[in-house]
């Protein structure tokens, strides 16, 4: 057997300025339910995770909290290690960027830009918004309230800089860039990203200042050979991606293995770091490039923007002890197309959980299940000859490893879940349509039959699911008694054996009683 094909994926890393929002659990859930539906698959997936310790926005708000950023990081990183265990997120690695493997990627890779040219000193002036950690141009500028100048797209106030720096000669790689994304048209996702990227690098790019003096921000990876200045953010953050894999050592079996990475899942408002400065920082210091750059959209809350002034930012813990992590995973790639922004909301979500895993794959389960334990002896039914209807709907859940996989390789989790659930509902039809119960009296073989495949359907959808709602797709998969080594996505093509002893049947999905409901 040929060994299984490599696949390597990664978050943004999060500035760990404060705790964890509902915007970084989206993009770890996400790219995680990417991750699991690879593994599922059959690839060596390793997924990369972590958080962005350095810059000014780090120094800023430590000052204003009277600390000091290394201690403000150290507060914050481990809350962003603990979601991510309460996600259930199957990352391979986290990083920080504090870690003296990361300081050591970082300034190999600096030296091999240096070496090939690319570095010089000059004298930055220009403005920059801490908030982004971005620099912009003048003319992309909006002025707001009190004459103040505004980063475009996310209104962030800038500030006039000036000091001696070094630069990166990103000017000279527009054309490489431009041939890039010709010749690899999915580097980008999606489409409305591509094009926005595409416009920027088309109106030419300016070199890049790509170091701030330690006399004005102490706070980062040191240049090499220079006492006096330390790395800009990006630069640092950046390299975050093959610092876990071991980089510089290029030989090594984590980065012979994993790189190019397959795929960096970032936000809509990281585009540009990720496709016009990434690429040109790995084709200087000669390395290969990763092969996409997804910008996933926001997620508001009640359609409004997240923020600390307007007091509506959510918190991942929260929202997981209310409703559980599961339904919150399934929430986030069900009700919101992958690639745009999304809402959420109380309402929408307890619709989600009550409507769909409750009432359709929670009934669906909980009946068949229940009524093999008590009309069955408790074991998976024998069955007769399959009509069309049964065939219809065992192939339809046949079918959903080869329908979703396309969908998934153009990053639809949407449209994936959605098509499970398109099953589901369609086997809830079946068994309503089938009767077994009225069928117990008239044709006990044949009301073994219709559970039977009810059974089996409800195996080929949990299978699919597993990504999206591990630990209770799991306890689903031990109800019927399908062994641990048997639930990947190829797995599908086996089936239950009849007479196999099925344990107690359940609830896994529970409908969400609202609290003053439940105390009336
Ligand atoms: O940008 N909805 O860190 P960060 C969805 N350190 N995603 C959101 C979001 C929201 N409301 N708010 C933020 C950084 N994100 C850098 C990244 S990578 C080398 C360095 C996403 O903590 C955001 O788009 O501001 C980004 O992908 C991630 O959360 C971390 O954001």
């Amino acid at each position: 057997m040929s060994a299984p094909k490599a696949f390597y994926i990664t978050t943004a890393i999060s500035y760990p300025n404060g705790p964890p929002h509902i915007g970084h659990a989206y993009e770890v859930i996400t790219t995680d339910v990417i991750a699991r539906y690879k593994r599922l698959d059959g690839y060596d997936v390793r997924f990369l995770t972590g958080v962005d310790d350095h810059g000014q926005k780090m120094a800023q708000t430590a000052k204003a909290k009277g600390t000091t950023p290394q201690a403000l990081a150290d507060e914050m990183a481990p809350k962003f290690l603990a979601m991510d265990e309460r996600l259930n997120i199957s990352n391979d690695d986290f990083i920080r960027t504090t870690e003296a493997r990361h300081e050591k990627a970082c300034q190999h890779l600096w030296e091999k830009i240096a070496a090939k040219g690319d570095i010089y000193t000059g004298t930055y002036s220009g403005w920059y918004s801490v908030r982004d950690e971005a620099f912009y141009d003048e003319d992309e500028l909006t002025t707001g309230e009190g004459g103040q100048k505004l980063a475009p797209g996310t209104g962030t106030p800038v500030e006039w800089m000036e000091e001696e720096t070094y630069f990166f000669r990103l000017s000279a790689y527009q054309e490489k860039l431009l041939a890039l994304y010709e010749s690899q048209p999915d580097f980008i996702q999606p489409a409305s990203r591509r094009n926005e990227i595409l416009a920027f690098v088309k109106r030419g790019l300016n070199d890049l200042s790509i170091s701030r003096a330690r006399t004005k921000l102490d706070w980062g990876v040191g240049v090499p050979g220079d006492p006096n200045h330390v790395m800009y953010v990006w630069i640092d953050a950046l390299t975050n991606y093959i610092t876990g894999l071991g980089y510089p050592d290029m030989d090594g079996d984590l980065f012979k293995r994993y790189w190019p990475a397959d795929m960096h899942i970032i936000g809509k408002d990281i585009v540009r770091f990720h496709a016009v400065i990434w690429p040109a920082m790995l084709m200087a210091a000669e390395v290969a490039l990763p092969k996409r750059v997804f910008g996933h959209g926001f997620l508001n809350v009640r359609g409004e923007k997240m923020s600390k002034s307007v007091g509506n930012v959510i918190d991942p813990f929260t929202i997981t002890d209310t409703y559980g992590v599961d339904p919150i995973r399934y929430f986030f790639c069900r009700e919101v197309t992958y690639g745009a922004d999304g809402s959420y909301s109380h309402d929408t979500v307890v619709n989600r959980i009550n409507a769909d895993l409750a009432n359709d794959i929670g009934n669906l389960a909980q009946r068949s299940l229940s009524m093999i334990a008590k009309n069955c002896g408790g074991e998976v039914p024998a069955y007769g000859a399959f009509t069309a209807e049964d065939k219809a709907v065992l192939d339809a859940a046949a079918a959903l490893p080869e329908k979703t996989r396309e969908q998934m390789e153009r990053l639809e989790i949407h449209s994936y879940v959605g098509e499970v659930f398109a099953v589901v509902s369609e086997a809830n039809r079946y068994f309503a349509g089938q009767e077994p119960w009225a069928l117990k009296k008239t044709d006990p073989e044949r009301m073994g039959t219709v559970l039977y495949v009810t059974a089996e359907v409800v195996r080929r959808c949990a299978l699919m699911l597993q990504p999206v709602m591990p630990a209770s797709i799991a306890k689903l998969l031990d109800l019927l008694a399908v062994p641990e080594g048997a639930r990947a996505f190829s797995d599908i093509a086996a089936s239950l054996t009849p007479g196999t002893a099925l344990p107690a049947p359940a609830g896994v999905f529970p409908r969400y009683v609202e609290p003053e409901a439940l105390s009336s």
